[in-house]
């Protein structure tokens, strides 16, 4: 006898309403409460694996997720995946570093309760400048204000009324308090180099750093001392820091090395433990809450990720939070250059916001697919197919808005779209990267000098060669910018001149390929410029088979040339010079029409004689282009579309200004230049450009 499938539906139907009504019962009696206000982080934990996809070994006391009110039970599929898992490795079935990888769906979000690492334990602070409040000086500490400016680039008067100890305040997006870390991370080592700071911003940061650490996390707080002449940096600083009791080192210096080389010597001092992941911090630094677990996550899952947290501004002056500008409606921005290699930061891509797993990175992406259907539970494991890409879009985006209206319901996101998001460079002084990993890349380039560039050499070498620089949204840490009237630290008698222009051009010598003619179009003083041996950095690219830069800008920095056009070539560089003289044009220092151009003894030295003539037919110095202000000869400020203006004519040596059809000439007896009626057979109006060596 044949049953109808009708009727074998009402039996499933039968039996699925059974099964909720026990799992509702099951749930109202289970386990409440995670969160107790104790000072132990591990308390703060729930007791319990909360991914439901994941097994617990042996703890079957889960809460189910909730989904549009229907509990749904994972029983069956977990048990399939526990006995996948319970199966003994097999030795050398993972060759994936020493860092622990029992559970690599972390993280995950849960809007019904705060995140496992949340401390809801800091009792209420009070007192000047909690929670980022606003400090003022008093018209009395004026000359000790701009005294302390000029020698610490801060307001140390404001800074000295805070607290060591204040609480930052919390700028994360509301969705960062619900997030679930792994139980089992790595240690880190915290490294600050410091030259001649200030006290407190400095002491601060170490302060920080400790208070909003789980403390079984902290290895240790590296301080590496670049040779640091003031006093409070000397004896002060090593009895202060006896108090933490050996989780705080202080190393010295021998002669200064500078902020580059410091770095490498910092990773070398700490310690050498598997697994252990170095983070970086400037030496004004305040973290943020719970600002390392999504910091150290993604390496934990990949040891070839290096992460930088959201660097929040931190005033110099009245020591306020702001995030930083630049960014998109979220404030997250991507890492950039411009052509010249000056550091930049444009808003975050659709493509980043929406983008699938990376391939080498074993996270996966779980939703719920369809709302009405909510046994539909759905991962998406690591894969860079990308013939999935727009499905997957289309997916997430429909996730997104319906997570906004269910902010009640335990969903696992795609980890992609908040928890952390590719970035082409990073600024530099705050980041996170595995030690065993660090040393592996070979740290920082050696030829490279105080500061510069050294931001780019490590984020080019960490995307060609098969790493990763991720932004991580939910780790804040805010910095303290240099105020205006500083007076800085001049670079060590021993360092070449122009240290970061000579660093730049090491970077796009060893990375840039074919790109580099435009750095050199953009900083043509730098083409003859010495800059000492990268055959070490070529080898490293060759033997590692790192990726070209035209990959790299075509895979992971594709939005860079929308924000910063490629400039065009050089025609000609170097000194224009009047034809049998020795006579140049000059632009006398002026900029933004500020005065005419004129002609000068010929020094040979770029400077104010150094143009160059672009195949866009743009006669510029730096960032002005020649061009002509109320009939005279001036320079303004350009961008590659502007006062396309100048053609150089070899066979007559003239210096055309396209858009009047006339002349440049120079004056015989006075040093003024100017427009006049072509004449071949005038001598004033013959010019040559030959390049010139700059220092
Ligand atoms: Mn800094």
């Amino acid at each position: 006898m044949r049953i109808k499938p009708v009727l074998w539906l009402k039996v499933i139907l039968v039996l699925l309403i059974l099964s909720c009504g026990y799992m509702m019962f099951s749930r109202m009696t289970g386990k409440k409460a995670h969160i107790k206000a104790d000072d132990d982080y591990n308390n703060l934990m729930p007791e319990v694996n909360r991914d439901p996809l994941i097994p617990d070994h042996g703890a079957d006391n889960n809460e189910f997720p909730v989904i549009d009110g229907v509990e749904v039970n994972l029983k069956d599929s977990k048990h399939h995946l526990a006995q996948k898992m319970d199966k003994p490795v097999e030795f050398g079935e993972q060759d994936v570093g020493n860092h622990p990888k029992d559970d690599v769906a972390y993280p995950i979000l849960n809007w019904r309760r705060l995140g496992n690492y949340e401390d809801v334990s800091f009792p209420k602070r009070v007192g000047p400048g909690e929670y980022g409040a606003k400090v003022v000086a008093q018209p009395s500490e004026k000359d000790a204000v701009s005294a302390s400016i000029k020698e610490f680039g801060f307001n140390m008067v404001n800074s000295d009324k805070i607290s060591l100890d204040r609480l930052p305040k919390d700028l994360r997006h509301q969705e960062c308090r619900h997030w679930d870390y792994s139980q089992n991370l790595p240690k880190v080592s915290v490294i600050i180099v410091f030259h001649n700071e200030g006290w407190s911003t400095l002491v601060r940061t170490v302060h920080s750093v400790i208070n909003l650490t789980p403390k079984e996390l902290l290895a240790e707080i590296v301080m590496i001392d670049d040779h640091s002449s003031k006093e409070h940096l000397g004896q002060r600083l090593a009895n202060y820091i006896e108090q933490f009791k050996g989780l705080v080192k202080l190393y010295r210096n021998e002669r200064r090395e500078g902020l580059i080389r410091a770095r490498s010597i910092g990773a070398q001092k700490s310690m050498s433990i598997p697994g252990i992941i170095l983070i970086y911090l400037d030496a004004h630094c305040e973290v943020g809450f719970n600002w390392l677990p999504p910091l150290i996550m993604p390496i934990v899952n990949n040891r070839m990720v290096t992460t930088v947290p959201l660097i929040d501004v931190i005033s110099g002056q009245d020591y306020t939070f702001t995030p930083q500008a630049g960014g998109d409606s979220d404030g997250f921005a991507r890492g950039a250059w411009d052509w010249s290699m000056l550091w930049k930061r444009v808003p975050l891509t659709r493509e980043e916001k929406d983008r699938r797993k990376h391939t080498t990175d074993p996270y996966r992406s779980c939703w719920n697919f369809k709302r009405t259907l909510a046994l539909s539970y759905v991962c998406i494991y690591s894969s860079a197919n990308e013939t999935h890409r727009s499905t997957t879009h289309r997916v997430i985006n429909k996730r997104e808005k319906w997570s906004l209206r269910h902010a009640n319901t335990q969903y696992v996101l795609p980890i992609a779209v908040r928890q952390f998001f590719r970035s082409p460079a990073m600024a530099g002084g705050l980041f996170a990267i595995e030690r065993a990993y660090f040393f592996e890349i070979g740290l920082y380039d050696p030829g490279l000098e105080i500061w510069g560039g050294e931001n780019f050499e490590l984020s080019f070498k960490i995307w060609m060669c098969g790493g990763e620089v991720l932004f991580v949204p939910c780790s804040r840490v805010g910095h303290v910018y240099r105020l205006p009237g500083w007076s800085g630290n001049p670079p060590p008698e021993y360092i070449p001149a122009n240290p970061s222009l000579r660093n730049y051009i090491r970077v796009v010598e060893t990375w840039w390929d074919e790109y580099k003619d435009y750095f050199y179009a953009s900083r043509p003083e730098t083409i003859n410029m010495p800059y000492g041996d990268v055959s070490k950095q070529v080898a490293y690219r060759t033997s590692h088979n790192c990726k070209s830069f035209k990959w790299f800008m075509e895979n992971i920095a594709y939005d860079i040339t929308d924000h910063y056009p490629l400039p065009p070539r050089n025609k000609e560089w170097g000194e224009i010079r009047a034809l049998d003289t020795n006579q140049c044009l000059d632009s006398m220092g002026h900029k933004n029409g500020e005065g005419p151009l004129e002609t000068g003894y010929c020094h040979r030295m770029g400077g104010n004689q150094l143009f160059r003539l672009s195949e866009a037919n743009q006669l510029a110095q730096y960032d002005q282009c020649v061009t002509i202000q109320r009939s005279i000869v001036t320079v303004m400020h350009c961008d590659i579309s502007q006062y396309k203006e100048w053609n150089h004519r070899h066979e007559d040596h003239s210096i055309r200004h396209i858009t009047t059809g006339k002349c440049l000439e120079r004056g015989e007896l006075v040093h003024n230049v100017f427009l006049a009626t072509c004449d071949p057979t005038q001598a004033t109006q013959k010019w040559e450009i030959n390049k010139v060596q700059s220092t």
